[in-house]
């Protein structure tokens, strides 16, 4: 599911990472929880957005 990822060094001790991510809105939610619980990651936030073709 994931499309793209970025990998910026902000310094010496931190990295920035932006990944792209496509499907079903629980299972990006899942993988984002999943990567904020990995050790050293420090702070993530997600940002979701659709095209509203399966909106009802
Ligand atoms: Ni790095």
């Amino acid at each position: 599911m994931i499309i793209s990822a970025q990998h910026i060094h902000l310094d010496h001790d931190n990295c920035l990472e932006i990944i792209a991510v496509k499907g079903n809105s629980s299972e990006v939610q899942k993988l984002a929880d999943t990567l904020k619980a990995v050790k050293d990651v420090k702070h993530g936030t997600l940002s979701m957005s659709t095209t509203g073709k399966d909106l009802i």
